[in-house]
Parts: C-alpha cells; structure tokens; sequence
C-alpha cells in the first residue's frame, strides 16, 4: 500500500528534479522493462520531464513489440547523462541484479525504489515503495498512477498489461484478487488481453526451431514421471529467454509431474530451470543454490551438462519414491 507520506515525497522529488533515470534489473523480463517504460511514460505526461530508461544485458525478442520499447538505451551507450537528481530502480530484488545501470543510482543524489521481491540484501532507496504482495512492480505502479491521479495514455496501460501478464505467467501465478480488479479496470480502460498477448508471442524461427528440438529429445526418468531435456551452448545462443516452451510442452505430457531443462549458458555454466505439475520443486533448486517459486525455480550451476543432469537424477531420486 503507498501511504500519503511515500506519495508526498516522490511528487516533491520528481517535481524537483532536471534529470531522472529509471532501470530494472539485469537481463529485464517483461515486467522490468514494462514498468520502467510504463512509469516514465506516465512522468513524462504528468511531469514534463526529461526521463532517461536504462538496461544491463538484453531485452529477449518477445519483448520488441512493446510499447515505447525504443524509449529504452543500454547503460554503456548513454553518455549524454552527467548529474542525476533522482534514479528510481525498478522490480530489481537485490543490488547485484541492477548490473551496470547501478552507476546511475551510484550518482544519483536520491533513489527511489518500486519492488515487489522479497529484499534479504540491503535495500537502495532513499524511499521505497515496496510491496511484496503484488503479483507485479507493473501492478505497483498501476497503484501509483491511481493514488497520485495521473494522466495516462494507451502506452502506458499497455505497458502495464504486459508487465502483469508476464510476471504472473499468464495470469496463472496470482496469489489475491486485486491484481485481477486492475486487470479489470486496464480492460475497462482499453487494452485487449488478446491484443498483448499475440504480441508476447514474438520469436525467431531459429529460437523457436530450438525449443521444439529441445522438446523433441527429451528423455524420461522415474517410470516417465521426470521429463529432462537440455540446450547446449552453441544451441543457447539462438534461445530467447528461458526456454518457457520447451517446459510447458513437456509438462503438459499425461503422467509427467517434474520437467527439468538444462541450458548450458556456457560450458561449465548450467542454467538450471525446474517445474512441478502437482509437486513443489523449489527445495532441489535451493539445493543447487537457486531458488523460485513452489512450482516455477531455478538456478545456475558451474559444473558440466552431464555432471549436473547425473546430480539432479540423483536429487529426484530423493523426491520420487
Ligand atoms: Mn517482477
């Protein structure tokens, strides 16, 4: 919930400020880049500022038919940005994950952040409007834009559309109704769900030709119950994001309850992501030093594909009794 006092000071805050720049974190997801494009949308149109959006790492292919996606630079190429009076990071979780966008905050004479990860490391900002029940940042920032009675325009309920449908995996992952009654009222408002949805579904034939290859070998372990399947590094360079297709084709095989996906990033660097139907699978990939959700986790192990497709059998082997 955003209180008069957090309202008061980002208003105080933006209208004092010639410079802002706003980031995500590293490697931004749909609801990263959504809400720093959505937010300084909204800063421009109620503000009149000048807004600059950063990112560290890559925006993935789906994400090119958003809205105002060009307004976004990488960090590295922005050199026409000395002082910054104001930085606000942006669904960021923990400082390491800013990456290079972080030399903003760093000269920035004050930091807002907008966050909806559970934050164990230290926090950055000078105000934060942090809220871990939101399904979203989008959906704090929808919030926002009520709370402080913004202007808007079509891009921004867009954006924020997007940042929502994304982040909840298609709505699938929402834990209260409010979310939902904002999707309601971004309905009520103009944006048609199909309309964005068509324009996730974005992809080079070359990624798309990689996720079914990868689906079509898949192996199966434990009387079919695990389905694993895996990218290596020359095949990863032509993925876009995590692989989310070869993991929802092979969990929706009849009597699958876990899918393991092995991407090796680089040799000796595994990318490790895990999903159960019915079974939580968050414990192996805290094991392995990730973490996630109950149903949706992950990690990065260094170690080689066969290595940690040999450790990970042997985890589920622990699980599948
Ligand atoms: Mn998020």
């Amino acid at each position: 919930m955003i209180t008069t006092e957090q309202k008061k000071i980002f208003d105080e805050k933006i209208r004092a400020a010639n410079t802002i720049v706003l980031c995500g974190h590293k490697n931004p997801d749909g609801d990263a880049l959504c809400s720093v494009l959505g937010l300084a949308q909204l800063i421009e149109l109620n503000y009149g500022k000048r807004v600059v959006c950063v990112y560290d790492g890559n925006i993935p292919d789906y994400l090119d038919l958003v809205p105002l996606r060009k307004n976004i630079r990488y960090f590295a190429r922005v050199d026409d940005v000395d002082a910054v009076d104001v930085a606000i990071v942006m669904d960021y979780g923990a400082i390491k994950n800013i990456g290079g966008s972080k030399s903003f905050a760093d000269k920035a004479k004050f930091i807002i952040e907008i966050d909806h990860h559970i934050n164990n490391d230290e926090k950055i900002g000078d105000l934060c409007i942090d809220d871990t029940s939101a399904s979203a940042t989008a959906e704090i920032v929808y919030d926002l834009m009520k709370k402080m009675d913004w202007k808007y325009d079509a891009a921004v309920l867009n954006l924020l559309m997007t940042g929502i449908i994304t982040d909840t995996g298609h709505f699938k992952f929402i834990k209260h109704g409010r979310v939902l009654r904002y999707v309601a009222d971004l309905v009520d408002k103009g944006v048609n769900i199909q309309m964005v949805m068509n324009g996730l579904e974005n992809k080079a034939r070359k990624t798309v030709l990689v996720e079914s290859m990868a689906a079509g070998r898949a192996e199966f372990f434990f009387k079919n119950r695990l389905a694993f399947a895996y990218i290596d590094s020359r095949e990863y360079k032509n993925l876009d994001g995590r692989g989310e297709t070869v993991l929802a084709l092979l969990q929706q095989i009849h009597g699958v309850d876990y899918v393991v996906l092995l991407k090796e990033q680089k040799p000796g660097q595994i990318g490790v992501s895990l999903r159960g139907r019915f079974k939580p699978v968050n414990k192996i990939a805290e094991a392995l030093g990730g973490g996630g959700h109950e149903f949706a986790a992950g990690a990065v192990v260094a170690d080689s594909l066969e290595n940690v497709k040999t450790l990970i059998l042997k985890m589920f082997q622990e699980v599948i009794k």
